[in-house]
């Protein structure tokens, strides 16, 4: 009862938005399509020809080759629509409105293992997941009165996936997200499990410090939310994937995500169960692979269901960072981060997070199998 009771708490913590926005994407209540179809065209009334999708003369600002990082690519400055643009949106992804971003230098992949153990190889740096769970930290996020679980179940972990055997309720996310002492980067599906033939794939149970960690010590930080969804347009005209607007049915061949019945039947056309090696499906227009897909991409704002509505000004539009504070009306105490680009659970009948302005949301310390990053860098 008591560890049924924490499990249900824990992933609360983690990953409660995930319930609702799950809600909407599957069967959204038909005022919140009507709400996006109006503001797609509200928006597209208001702005001028040049900055309804990604520039066409904004693509022609480039670099030198010499000067572009190792492993990364260079995104070229721009202006764009940002949010939802279809029945699927979700209500934190509107208003529409044009949002301008400044060149910078993304990393082409998400962070691999092989890369993330260089990192942890030069600095002995122990995951989040590695610790304990430190539970004065973890109260200050639930309920005022919820108990304090026994020290077993707050030992060093972390959310490992496992399929259902049958089709179940997609709000409760306990039946498939699994809390496994001894999970963590090294250990993906627990410690029976290792990194063998897969130090290429992209690293997970990562929580945002561990990300900003591997930020600083790589001379680079985090993408802004904004940054991320105009850098996975791939310099298309306003696309819904990465890829283009091919429909999620026909694009097996394009990302790494899930086919067939979610959390039950993985049908595995795109070859995968889990993660794949990074880049095994085509880059988009800006040699950006994976971003669509894979692995959840943390970024460094945070997160706010209102968050669009709050930039009014051009101001606010211009390299937007996110807001000061976080709100998730699912959990209010719970300061959260934005993630972004879906993973390789993502589904039409649940997240559909492959879109390229789908956003997720996750607690700080929060670590799952299917969350990773990537990194970018200012250009000079
Ligand atoms: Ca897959
Ligand atoms: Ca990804």
């Amino acid at each position: 009862m008591m560890m049924r009771l924490f499990r249900n708490i824990r992933l609360l913590v983690l990953a409660g938005g995930l319930i609702l926005a799950a809600c909407r994407d599957a069967d959204g209540p038909s005022s919140h399509r009507g709400d996006a179809q109006r503001a797609d065209q509200a928006a597209g009334a208001q702005l001028p020809e040049k900055a309804r999708a990604g520039s066409p003369e904004a693509h022609q600002n480039s670099v030198h080759p010499d000067s572009v990082p190792e492993g990364m690519v260079y995104i070229p400055s721009g202006s764009f629509l940002m949010g939802g643009k279809s029945d699927q949106a979700s209500p934190d992804e509107l208003p529409r409105r044009s949002v301008q971003v400044a060149g910078f230098f993304m990393d082409r992949t998400e962070v691999t293992n092989r890369e993330f153990a260089a990192f942890v190889d030069a600095t002995g740096y122990e995951t989040v997941a590695e610790k304990p769970i430190d539970w004065e930290a973890m109260k200050t996020q639930l309920p005022p009165g919820t108990p304090k679980p026994p020290d077993s179940l707050l030992q060093a972990g972390s959310l490992v996936f496992h399929a259902t055997d049958r089709p179940v309720d997609l709000r409760d996310l306990s039946q498939w997200w699994h809390w496994t002492p001894g999970a963590n980067w090294k250990h993906p599906e627990g410690p029976e499990s290792d990194l063998e033939g897969r130090m290429d794939h992209p690293v997970v149970h990562i929580a945002l410090d561990d990300a900003l960690a591997y930020a600083r010590w790589a001379g680079k930080r985090l993408p802004t939310e904004a940054e991320w969804e105009w850098a996975s347009m791939g310099g298309l005209e306003d696309p819904k994937y990465p890829w283009g607007n091919a429909p999620i049915s026909e694009s097996a061949d394009k990302a790494n995500f899930w086919q067939g019945i979610f959390p039950y039947s993985n049908e595995q056309a795109d070859g995968y169960l889990r993660t794949a090696p990074v880049g095994t499906y085509p880059a988009n227009g800006y040699g950006l692979v994976d971003m669509a897909g894979n692995v959840w991409e943390w970024c460094q704002d945070k997160y706010r269901s209102d968050t669009y509505q709050l930039e009014t000004t051009p101001t606010d539009r211009m390299n937007p960072r996110g807001p000061d504070t976080s709100f998730d009306p699912s959990e209010p105490l719970a300061e959260k981060y934005v993630i972004r680009g879906g993973s390789y659970l993502c589904n039409d009948s649940y997240c559909s997070g492959y879109r390229v302005s789908r956003r997720m949301r996750a607690t700080r310390d929060s670590a799952f199998g299917h969350t990773g990053f990537r990194c970018v860098k200012d250009a000079e």
